[in-house]
């Protein structure tokens, strides 16, 4: 009995050991999710007319280990800044005139905000900083 409960014991050292010297699992491991494209114009009224909704605009949903594409054009003269917390801290920037293209696999799950970072015109930055992408 003394060696049965010896060796569980050390079954279960070697189990939390194996956890702790493993790197977290990626969730979306050999999962090829759907590629969701959005396409954002950068505007003085914002990200597709922010101005014109009261809730957060864009407000998009992709599942999660889909691959979210935003395809961002900038329409204004100025420049203007596109990121998503979490999935790309940098972010873009964008002189104006100019098209980037942000994308990235959404491996977690939660409600991360859609912002710009910089802006060179501070009324049309008020209309870009409240975006959502809902990773379900
Ligand atoms: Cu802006």
């Amino acid at each position: 009995m003394i060696i049965i409960g010896l060796v569980a014991a050390s079954l279960a050292a070697g189990g939390v050991f194996a956890v702790v010297l493993s790197p977290p699992p990626d969730p979306c491991a050999g999962v090829t999710g759907a590629f969701r494209s959005f396409t954002i114009i950068a505007y003085s009224d914002g990200y597709n007319g922010s101005e014109y909704h009261s809730g957060p605009w864009p407000d998009v949903t992709v599942q999660r280990c889909d691959t979210a594409v935003f395809n961002v054009i900038n329409d204004d003269t100025g420049t203007h800044g596109f990121t998503v917390t979490s999935y790309s801290n940098a972010g873009l920037e964008l002189a104006g005139g100019n098209q980037q293209k942000l994308h990235f696999q959404a491996s977690r799950i939660g409600q991360f905000r859609i912002y710009s970072t910089y802006c060179s015109d501070p009324t049309a930055h008020k209309f870009m900083v409240n975006g959502l992408l809902n990773v379900t």
